[in-house]
């Protein structure tokens, strides 16, 4: 992938070259995926969120060897929500990770679908994978090194997305390491969080800052009805933060435990 000036960065991915499909399902639906291992390397895939039975899984104990199919069929128990899923492989799912395999999983059920949401996938249902990076000065990805000095968004170093002037809803995952993501719309603009990691909330809660941990999932609506020709960007106001926690500029105790802060932030401009 040409990610930076220079080399090209070698990168895994799942139907191509990095991240994956989004994998939409419905409620209720048994579901057999086909996971064909053409790394050459061991490799899983887990379901991140979804309740599956232990074979099913893609734990560190069901390893598909190199030039394998494993194909896991389960029933879909969740409500409407937001998934991921990624490589799970004992010693690995951090390089795995890191190197490009990732993808969201949309459950839709009737209880959501009967509201008045935005739903239309990639129009005003927006799915963005937030993650980081580092790079070595051969533009290759580091792997196990916490010092991470880029922000992805659905792959891309510089996000952007036309939106409607209308309410969008935004997946959002943190799909990153170790950083923790303090996020806000710029002109601290309130939004919506409507969903968490077991989907849909009782009822709207707003906002104007939502803390997504490594692995979270969030759904959040944002009215960009106002907005004729302008953007708006979401930005991770990382140095809000507290002390302690990794993405905070000062993860750790002590002069020594500082990490560069890093900005996700993504443009979301009005078509
Ligand atoms: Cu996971």
């Amino acid at each position: 992938m040409p990610f930076l000036p220079g080399p090209l960065t070698q990168t895994m991915g799942v139907n191509g070259t990095l991240l994956g499909p989004t994998i939409i399902l419905q409620q209720g639906q048994t579901v057999t995926m086909n996971v064909n291992n053409q790394l050459g390397e061991p490799s899983t895939i887990h379901w991140h969120g979804m309740h599956v039975p232990p074979e099913a899984d893609g734990g560190p104990h069901t390893p598909i060897a190199a030039g394998d199919t494993w194909s896991p069929s389960f029933a879909v128990l969740e409500r409407a929500s937001t998934h991921w899923y990624h490589p799970h492989l004992h010693m690995h799912t951090n390089e795995q990770v890191v190197k490009g395999i990732a993808g969201l999983i949309i459950v839709r059920d009737p209880l959501e679908s009967a509201l008045a949401l935005p739903r239309t996938y990639g129009v005003d249902d927006i799915p963005l994978v937030l993650q980081t990076k580092q790079f070595d000065a051969n533009n290759q990805v580091v792997v196990g090194d916490a010092l991470d000095t880029h922000v992805l968004v659905n792959g891309t170093l510089d996000p952007y997305v036309d939106v409607p002037g209308q309410v969008v809803r935004l997946r959002l995952l943190n799909g990153a390491s170790e950083r923790v993501l303090n996020l806000g719309l710029t002109g601290n603009h309130a939004f919506h969080q409507i969903g968490t990691d077991g989907g849909l909330l009782a009822a709207p809660v707003q906002l104007t800052r939502l803390r997504l941990a490594p692995g979270e999932r969030a759904e959040v609506l944002v009215d960009l009805s106002a907005l004729q020709g302008q953007s708006i960007e979401l930005v991770s106001f990382a140095s809000e933060l507290p002390s302690a926690i990794y993405g905070a500029a000062q993860p750790g105790m002590g002069a020594g435990q500082t990490i560069p802060e890093l900005h996700p932030r993504t443009r979301l401009q009005r078509k």
